[in-house]
């Protein structure tokens, strides 16, 4: 296992379109061993493989909470295959957006089908904070982030707010 450097925006890796996994081998098992370490040493609730610089469609995600026992999700090559026509607001943050939040507008359920860790197809419909998370996740093995749903002007504020924190930092891998 092995905690990741995860890339931070404004990072052309971040926008670029992951490549679907040809089979989820032992490579792939241990790329989202070493996501769900790094996940948990950011302290995060979800980690698509583009925020560790691996463009693949492979995501993880946990969202217990810390007074729950850990419930790790392991998937490659998601997909929605049904969205619910209610959308809901949500505050979202994310790990390559550091200190950064902001409020979007996403399906209230999703059924999602994707090969689990033994490369087994499976399928979970998954709402509340499970549902976000899982769009947020899938979001970013197609370039997207969170700022890209908002408004130019709100994307605009966000990304210089980032670009200010990070001004004299040194700069990471
Ligand atoms: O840790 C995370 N929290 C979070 C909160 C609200 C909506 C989405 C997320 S995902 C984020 C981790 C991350 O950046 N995953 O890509
Ligand atoms: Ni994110």
């Amino acid at each position: 296992m092995a905690v990741l450097p995860i890339l931070v925006a404004p990072d052309p890796r971040l926008k670029t379109q992951a490549q679907s996994v040809e089979k989820v081998d032992g490579e792939i098992r241990q790329l989202m061993d070493d996501m769900l370490e790094t996940m948990y040493a950011a302290n995060g609730i979800g980690l698509a493989a583009p925020q560790v610089g691996v463009s693949k469609r492979v995501l993880v995600i946990d969202v217990a909470r810390d007074d729950e026992k850990p419930n790790p999700i392991r998937m490659a090559n998601p997909e929605i295959v049904w969205a619910s026509e209610t959308e809901q607001l949500h505050e979202e943050g994310c790990l390559s957006l550091p200190e950064q939040f902001a409020e979007v507008m996403r399906p209230t359920a999703v059924r999602v089908r994707y090969l689990d860790h033994e490369n087994e197809i499976r399928e979970i419909e998954a709402d509340e904070i499970l549902g976000i998370c899982v769009q947020h996740e899938m979001d970013h093995l197609d370039g997207t982030l969170f700022v890209d749903h908002l408004s130019n002007l709100k994307r605009n504020m966000i990304l210089r707010k980032l670009q200010k924190a990070r001004r004299g930092q040194p700069a990471t891998v």
